[in-house]
């Protein structure tokens, strides 16, 4: 597969299938990079999620939709040790800054460069001169060192889909320096906020000694690689068709049927203690007491489909859940009126986007999120005659873009049941003005907007 200049090759853990994307089913990120990869032509490799008893590196390639995919499978002690140890047991949560939750083992991160490795050895054949190389996420931060390795001197992307945490924190992962030295094997580095990319920017400099130029150029030693700010959106367009739909029509009245004149509030997550759910919940709590003339007004609906079960804090933060719900429906409901409704399924894109539409309000109330896609589909579903308000965390890297929202402390339960009230009885003037201010920035900075941007970037490197 040589010859062809700047097809695209892109690696991340798991590859999104053509057929689920054209489904409905999928996210703007694999709808946006399956469409780069029509356009450039190139292949999308990642993890099969399938286990084998030992290694072979075999590779499933399939063609679909002008597209081609490959996939390799993993032995089970490189899912326990890469996967669901050093990515989700200690990146993932340190990345968030919870230190408290963080695993620290040899065993990981060993399993995590062996992965690495294999990553890269079993790719390296469908790497042609000329293309470009775009890997994803924390999963995958030393392949480009070890594609260097492999003699490949192509231009090299890496994108990180969740903070960067800052400098005191990093510290505390073992070997934190190799990894992050690693980046520089790379030609560009990409964040979501300048936030997350001032944390890396104070890491290298203060910690490696390396030298900032112009145009985020980043030196160390022999090395440079350019950082930038690149925030993801979402396919906006697809996003309001969506909310359009039939699909999206029926999900819509069966909210209002059975929400019989109460106004919703949704929250939309993947189960993840990230998230900020009990503090949620405990903020909606706070709501309901302090505001009895709204209780019975309102309902708060939470979808939140479990991830990541094999990892213990996961079940930790699903009991917990299980927990808090059940208490506060215990404590406020009444024979007509269940004050949560929390449901553990993920729903079809169409159905989701027509729940967004009914709902009056959106809690996106994480501790701490790269982005947040969620915050983008809900401003981009509404109905532009009556739409919804966005409460949005201080500290999702969607509120840099999102500022037209209700900005909130997700940590402060005053703050938030305050923002909620404030939400329910805005005036529609208001409501309409804050929207399209949203949807403005939402359409202008899409999942496409997103790709170009670094995409170009890498290319002119
Ligand atoms: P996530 O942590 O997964 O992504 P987010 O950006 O909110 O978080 O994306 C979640 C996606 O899953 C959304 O597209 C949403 O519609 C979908 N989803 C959630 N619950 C669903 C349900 N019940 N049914 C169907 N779909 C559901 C990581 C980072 C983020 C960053 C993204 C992209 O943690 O900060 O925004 O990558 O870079």
């Amino acid at each position: 597969m040589s010859g062809r200049t700047s097809r695209l090759v892109v690696i991340s853990n798991r590859v999104q299938s053509p057929k689920a994307a054209s489904g409905g089913n999928q996210g703007g990120l694999a709808v946006a990079l399956l469409a780069a990869l029509r356009e450039k032509g190139g292949v999308w490799f990642g993890w099969s999620g399938e286990t084998v008893e030992s290694f072979t590196g075999a590779i499933d390639l399939q063609q679909a939709g002008g597209v081609a995919t490959a996939t390799v499978d993993l032995e089970p002690q490189d899912v326990d040790e890469y996967y669901n140890g050093y990515a989700n047991r200690s990146l993932w949560p340190l990345f968030h800054d919870r230190i408290d939750l963080t695993r620290f083992e040899r065993d990981f991160e060993g399993g995590y460069l062996r992965v690495n490795r294999r990553f890269a050895t079993t790719v390296r054949p469908l790497i042609g001169e000329g293309d470009l190389v775009w890997v994803h996420d924390y999963h995958l931060i030393p392949l480009g060192r070890e594609l260097r390795r492999l003699g490949v001197a192509n231009r090299l992307g890496f994108f990180l889909h969740i903070p960067w945490p800052p400098t005191r924190i990093l510290m505390s992962l073992p070997s934190h320096e190799p990894l992050v030295r690693s980046l520089f094997d790379y030609d560009v580095v990409g964040f979501h906020t300048q936030d997350w990319l001032d944390a890396f920017l104070h890491y290298v400099t203060r910690q490696l000694g390396a030298e900032l130029g112009e145009n985020g150029i980043v030196t160390l030693g022999e090395r440079s690689v350019r950082a930038i700010v690149a925030p993801i959106g979402i396919d906006a367009g697809e996003f309001e068709t969506a909310a359009r739909s039939e699909q999206a029509k029926f999900a819509h009245d069966r909210m209002h049927m059975s929400a019989t004149g109460r106004s919703m509030i949704v929250g939309v997550d993947r189960l993840d203690y990230s998230k900020g759910l009990p503090e949620r919940f405990g903020s909606y709590e706070r709501f309901l007491t302090q505001h009895p003339d709204l209780q019975g007004l309102v309902y708060m609906l939470q979808i939140a489909p479990p991830s990541r079960e094999k990892v213990d804090t996961y079940q930790a933060i699903r009991a917990e859940l299980d927990a808090v719900s059940g208490r506060i429906n215990g404590e406020f409901a009444d024979i007509d009126w269940v004050p949560i409704r929390y449901v553990n399924k993920g729903y079809p894109r169409d159905e989701l986007a027509g729940i967004y539409r009914a709902a009056r309000v959106a809690l996106v109330t994480p501790l701490r999120d790269g982005m947040n896609l969620v915050a983008k589909e809900y401003v981009a579903a509404q109905d532009p005659d009556d739409p919804g308000v966005l409460v949005l965390s201080i500290f999702a890297g969607a509120a840099a873009q999102l500022t037209a929202a209700l900005l909130v402390n997700p940590y402060s339960a005053d703050e938030v049941a305050d923002a909620i009230a404030l939400a329910l009885r805005m005036p529609r003037e208001e409501r309409v003005r804050r929207w399209r201010a949203l949807l403005d920035n939402i359409r202008r900075e899409d999942v496409f907007w997103w790709r170009d941007r670094f995409l170009g970037a890498l290319e002119q490197h």
